[in-house]
């Protein structure tokens, strides 16, 4: 396998470096440690033809100005808070309110916007980059000085795995996911409204008008959300679901997951036969299918738009912390979080 590094460009004084990944079958990664940010995956269609497959830019300007957390990871914590607000031990913390009144996806400056240190580990089947940092206590108003290692590894099998671990010197939540957009058609020719997902998953989070959680979890029976037997995405654009009317015509929803580690996640694409399975040990993946991508901007010359990719994105429960039936996101003192997802690409011949 080959590794190579080059150095994009400074911010903050801190150096912006892009890692450049080849294993032995060609498949290509590519990431920076602004972020944490995955900028391309080159796989085989069913042809073998090598094409990029996820959205992303070439220089930091372009994800500064632009990117709706394109291939970022996302923390403290991904999802929504509502109002920002939570409690740990009778203890009231506030978030930055970043989306209308309420907290998303790690607050203004959250994980995606931090320049990250980083790693090589190399072995003969392998490359890996392991990206560390330490978020202050009340970082973004989150509780806890939090070491965390966020580590990516590519095989010779056309696999990523992406394992996210933290350690708090005091009870806090953390919710850590990757926000990458998927369009397995190559090179972004054509949108995502044909390509089929396979969830193992019999509940969706019903969400209110600003896309927080109710609480109430929705049985996916005789819905456009039921995907155990494989549905296309262009189902949930067409549905006249309050839900996905709420989505902005399409889905932004958690889905818990009936099983961890045995293929839960399956999005195809028939036209060009790629195939990605998707397995993690977390409770629930949130599946956003780029209704609020507008077309204000050009990904590499194709121009933005609705649908042009869609987020697979696993992790606790987003408002977990308001909602005690869920699972939780408190990590106790000193006590490790580990949050584990492999990303296996194939070809459907
Ligand atoms: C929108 O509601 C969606 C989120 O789920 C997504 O992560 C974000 O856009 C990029 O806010």
């Amino acid at each position: 396998m080959k590794v190579t590094q080059s150095v994009l460009s400074e911010l903050d004084g801190k150096q912006v470096i892009e890692h450049r990944i080849i294993n032995n079958a060609g498949m290509e990664v590519t990431c920076l440690n602004y972020g944490c940010t995955i900028t391309r995956i080159l796989v085989p269609d069913q042809n073998g033809k090598m094409e990029n497959i996820v959205l992303g830019f070439d220089t930091v300007q372009e994800y500064q100005k632009h990117s709706p957390y394109f291939g970022a990871v996302i923390g403290r914590h991904a999802g929504r808070i509502k109002n920002g607000v939570f409690k740990i031990d009778g203890e009231e913390y506030c978030l930055a309110q970043n989306n209308l009144n309420n907290h998303l996806h790690g607050g203004i400056n959250g994980f995606d916007k931090i320049i990250w240190d980083v790693s090589v580990i190399e072995d003969d089947e392998s490359v890996s980059l392991n990206y560390c940092y330490l978020s202050n206590h009340l970082e973004e108003g989150y509780p806890g000085n939090v070491k965390l290692n966020v580590t990516y590894t590519v095989t010779n099998n056309n696999e990523i795995s992406l394992i996210y671990e933290g350690e708090s010197d005091q009870r806090t939540i953390l919710n850590l996911t990757n926000h990458t957009y998927f369009n397995l058609s190559g090179e972004l020719k054509r949108s995502v409204e044909t390509h089929k997902l396979t969830l193992k998953s019999n509940e969706f989070l019903e969400l209110d008008e600003n896309l927080i959680p109710t609480g109430r979890a929705i049985n996916v029976d005789e819905t456009v959300f039921d995907f155990r037997n494989g549905r296309v995405i262009q189902d949930g654009i067409t549905s006249i679901h309050s839900q996905n009317l709420l989505a902005g015509r399409g889905y932004d929803h958690p889905f818990l997951l009936q099983e961890n580690n045995a293929e839960e996640i399956i999005l195809e694409d028939n036209d060009s036969g790629r195939k990605l399975i998707i397995e993690t040990n977390q409770p629930s993946v949130v599946l956003y299918s780029g209704t609020q991508l507008d077309n204000e901007f050009q990904i590499r010359g194709i121009q933005s738009r609705k649908y042009l990719g869609l987020c697979l994105e696993t992790q606790g429960v987003p408002d977990a912390i308001n909602h005690p039936q869920f699972p939780t996101t408190i990590v106790e003192k000193d006590k490790p979080y580990k949050s584990v997802t492999k990303w296996s690409f194939k070809t459907t011949n």
